[in-house]
């Protein structure tokens, strides 16, 4: 997660893009501005927010006993002042939700994890994920440790919705953000990793590259492969890394790989995989082009062969997503801007979304022209 833009933060939903030129076109004829406010009126959000009492972000979507549970990081006002790291993402808390059905309205069931509560965590409690295996449920979260270096946590309930026990260290080896759990049969992989604030760049080597405080240090060269998500399958009590962590291929159609200089397509942050007639879809977001792309391959551990975007720029700076079958049908959860208009303060939404017959996902335009 970043903010390395020299774009205003709204710039990138067309609802938003109006307004600013709006508002920076005084000297324009009246004729003009009367139709670029018209044109923003006129602007229509895909979906309605699905919570409104506090913000919620980053949602992971799954079915367990039943019902649908939502994860989200749970966003705040901040005193941190905004920088590059996006340290004024400065959530310290999760609460999880939960529906009935697809329709209903999701329930809040309160504080599931404070940040407190994690011995070995400081602050920015961002986007995490659950599991559920042999009836207890597992919570996967990144935060900043007292090095301000993000690791990722575990935190354990026998309830869905928590409250969860945190484990008084991090996963053994963890670095990085946005953890991602996807279960295949009795197999459970874990997927994490973000760019620029999530600070991915700066584990290249193997060890913590503390190079500068600059996000930016540490990538590689635009013409070099891209850096990769990745993967471990977990062990079995779901607390650890069950194996050597391995880096996630993603490639180009011609087999060569997603090059760094790609911002249209490489990786940024937020991975997310589902399972569809046999195949592997790895979905996450490009960051600062802010689509939701994916690729497809035939091992969880991919390689992964792009194929395009399924949810085009949200309103905000972020895009995250899930992705989950309810009944014989997929949903897409995402976060926006709409209620707030702060790129920080973010609410959840979720769609349908389509699988082609050919596999191919169906994009998906949160912003109604
Ligand atoms: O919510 C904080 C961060 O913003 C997440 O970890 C990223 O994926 C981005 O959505």
């Amino acid at each position: 997660m970043n903010l390395k833009s020299s774009k205003p933060i709204l710039a990138l939903s067309a609802a938003a893009a109006l307004i600013f030129s709006a508002c920076g076109n005084q000297q324009n004829s009246e004729e003009t501005e009367e139709v670029k406010i018209e044109e923003t009126t006129q602007s229509k959000f895909l979906s309605e927010p699905l919570i409104s009492h506090i913000y919620t972000a980053d949602p992971s979507a799954h079915v367990f006993n039943g019902k649908i549970y939502i994860y989200p990081s749970h966003d705040v006002e901040s005193v941190v002042e905004e920088d590059d790291s996006g340290a004024h993402f400065n959530m310290r808390d999760y609460h999880v939700f939960s529906m009935e059905t697809i329709d209903s309205e999701p329930k809040d069931h309160g504080l599931a994890l404070d940040v407190d509560d994690v011995p070995w965590a400081k602050r920015q409690m961002w986007a995490p994920d659950a599991a559920e295996k042999d009836g207890k449920f597992y919570l996967y979260f990144p935060a900043k440790d007292h090095d301000d270096i993000f690791r990722l946590g575990v935190a354990v309930s026998d309830k869905p919705e928590g409250p969860f026990e945190a484990q008084p260290e991090p996963m053994k080896g963890s670095f990085s953000i946005d953890p991602a759990v996807f279960q295949d049969g009795n197999e459970y992989y874990i997927y994490w990793g973000g760019i620029w604030g999530g600070q991915l760049q700066k584990w290249r080597t193997g060890e913590y590259l503390s190079t500068g405080d600059s996000p930016y240090d540490d990538e590689p060269a635009d013409d070099e492969p891209a850096i990769s998500p990745m993967i471990a399958k977990l062990s079995n009590d779901m607390l650890e890394f069950g194996e050597a962590p391995k880096e996630i291929k993603i490639l180009d159609k011609d087999g060569s790989p997603i090059l760094a200089g790609d911002h249209e397509r490489r990786f940024f942050e937020a991975a997310w995989v589902h399972k569809y007639n046999d195949k592997y879809y790895f979905s996450y977001s490009t960051g600062d082009t802010h689509n939701i792309a994916y690729a497809i391959g035939d091992s969880p551990y991919g390689p992964f062969t792009y194929q395009g975007v399924i949810l085009k720029p949200v309103q905000g700076w972020t895009n995250h997503h899930s992705i989950v079958e309810v009944d014989e049908k997929w949903y897409i959860f995402y976060h926006d801007t709409e209620l707030s208009g702060e790129t920080h303060l973010r609410n959840l939404k979720m769609t349908e979304m389509t699988h082609n017959a050919d596999g191919t996902i169906e994009m998906i335009e949160p912003i109604l022209k």
